[in-house]
């Protein structure tokens, strides 16, 4: 890692790169090794894999404890959670979502034959706009499934107000938000119930896996039987169902990463804080913030491009390619303009303005255990170069 200086130093004008090895956005967050290691081998001795194993139990246990809800119901992924999820509260029909989050929250319908409906976000807080939201209702909306995107809550009142008015069933995904607060309450025991990503480039990972989050118990136990075919016992299947299981090997790594939890926000918010105060000051550069009254896990990055600073959000970010620094443009260029949604809704600009606008703007930077002040400082001074050379 070299110390950049001048326009002239950087990559993108034929110098050596800032970083010999890439540096990622969503290099995972290993807990103890020996500790994984250790339940590694409690999984082979005791020849028991997969299928609700102690170590899954104890996992869902801990992680229902740590949100302070009834029931969590581990899955194989985050995607497959919000599937079982969306299957067990019977929606059907159309459900509205934002545009602005990763796939995966459209394709859980789509794959189930349900139309996903893009309501538009607001652009301070990234989640859904809740006019946006009630101006998308038709006869055929059976729900609504809000987005706590980068760990902050959507507005949970205002959807669940608009849920009861028109009889639709609330859900939510909270996929970047294991961990954090709203107004005091942990996420898992808003609407009906809420979906985990544990993915390996998430904060907290199980190499693959999800959970449901839920303080009811029919949905956690018609969840359960998804998950598994439907079996009830041995040779008797009551319910549809699918392959949804966490394996053990799995549920060892969400044990050491629990372990590991709180050093791992220290980090991640001293990262923030370095990146934030290294930031400021930037024409048209400016960092989203967290609500410092809430639990945050400040796993997301998220600095916001607009029309003061005097280079475009595309050109910053093909400066830190240059310079080995693997920023991501999360969730450019917004669901609506992929497929099969795209040719679903080819004029869906004209609904979305904040989200096109919002989607258009961000960066996503590096951060967790693997980044240190140093590498965040070189970070900071590529932006800085670039934008004032
Ligand atoms: N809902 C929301 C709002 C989500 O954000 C997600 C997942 C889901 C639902 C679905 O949950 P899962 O079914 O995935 O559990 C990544 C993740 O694959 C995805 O889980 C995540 N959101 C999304 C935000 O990011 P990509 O397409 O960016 O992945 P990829 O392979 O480009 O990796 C990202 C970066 O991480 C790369 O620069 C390399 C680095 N990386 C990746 C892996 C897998 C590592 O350093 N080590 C690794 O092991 O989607």
């Amino acid at each position: 890692m070299k110390t950049i200086k001048t326009k002239q130093d950087l990559a993108i004008n034929g110098a050596a790169p800032a970083f010999e090895e890439p540096l990622h956005v969503g290099c995972p967050n290993i807990g103890s090794r020996e500790g994984f290691l250790k339940y590694a081998g409690e999984i082979f001795d005791r020849r028991w894999l997969t299928n609700n194993g102690p170590l899954v139990q104890e996992f869902e246990q801990r992680v229902a404890e740590y949100h302070n809800v009834t029931h969590c119901v581990a899955m194989c992924s985050g995607t497959v959670a919000l599937e079982i999820a969306i299957r067990a509260l019977g929606l059907e029909g159309e459900v509205i979502i934002p545009s602005y989050t990763f796939i995966a929250t459209a394709h859980a319908l789509h794959w189930q034959a349900i139309t996903p409906v893009f309501a538009d976000i607001d652009p301070a807080t990234h989640t859904l706009d809740p006019d946006a939201v009630r101006s998308m209702i038709t006869p055929r909306t059976t729900g609504i499934i809000g987005v706590h995107l980068w760990g902050r809550s959507a507005p949970v009142e205002a959807l669940q107000a608009i849920a009861d008015e028109y009889g639709l069933k609330l859900m939510f995904d909270a996929a970047h938000a294991f961990g954090c607060s709203y107004r005091g309450t942990m996420v898992g025991s808003f609407g009906a119930c809420e979906v985990l990503s544990f993915h390996a480039t998430k904060f907290f990972n199980t190499f693959e896996g999800g959970a449901v989050l839920t303080n009811d118990d029919k949905l956690a136990d018609a969840m359960r039987l998804m998950r598994n075919f439907g079996f009830s016992g041995m040779d008797n299947v009551i319910h549809p169902g699918t392959n949804g299981k966490m394996i053990e090997v799995a549920a060892a790594m969400g044990l050491v990463n629990l372990d590991a939890i709180t050093s791992v926000i220290e980090a991640n918010k001293h990262n923030f804080q370095a990146y934030h105060e290294g930031l400021s000051g930037l024409s048209g550069i400016s960092l989203l913030t967290f609500d410092e009254s809430e639990l945050n896990n400040y796993q997301y990055v998220v600095m916001v491009v607009d029309e003061k600073c005097p280079v475009t959000r595309d050109q910053i970010f093909q400066s830190l390619h240059a310079e080995n620094i693997l920023a991501r443009k999360y969730f450019w260029p917004g669901c609506h303009k992929m497929k099969p949604y795209v040719d679903l809704y080819p004029h869906a600009d004209l609904l979305l303005p904040n989200t096109c606008q919002v989607a258009d703007r961000v960066i996503i930077l590096p951060t967790g255990t693997a980044v240190n002040s140093n590498m965040i400082q070189a970070v900071i001074s590529v932006i800085q170069t670039y934008i004032s050379g």
